[in-house]
């Protein structure tokens, strides 16, 4: 048969393609100002949300509710990326469906500085 060689090749470039499209990338969340950027977002379970601080103020980003910690990721204080770029970006891989809430430490009474990760 002719075409006998071209289904295996479709599978190839069909699974290069989806695993692109579905891979590690979730979504990325700035820190402008003092702010989460968007607050809340959505991804599949598997993803990876990269967080990238483009704020002049250190922040955090901690899982929890209304400042208090659950323990789940807590990036440390995260640098401005003009200051210290290798020290101003957070990634975390969410394996689980759920809603996560998390905060920034230093600016957590703050409205704008809570932010959510839905994992569908
Ligand atoms: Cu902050």
């Amino acid at each position: 048969m002719k075409n006998r060689f071209i289904p295996p090749i479709s599978c190839f470039f069909l699974i290069s393609f989806l695993s692109f499209t579905t891979g590690a990338f979730g979504a990325d969340v700035v820190m402008s100002g003092t702010g989460f950027e968007p607050k809340n977002i959505e991804i599949k379970a598997g993803e990876t949300v990269k967080w990238m601080n483009k704020a002049t103020l250190i922040h955090t980003v901690t899982s929890g509710e209304n400042c208090s910690k659950d323990g789940l990721f807590d990036s440390a204080i995260l640098m401005p990326e003009k200051m210290k770029p290798e020290k101003s970006v957070f990634e975390w891989k969410f394996e689980t469906p759920g809603v996560y809430k998390y905060f920034c430490k230093t600016h957590c009474e703050n409205e704008k500085m809570r932010g959510s990760v839905t994992v569908k």
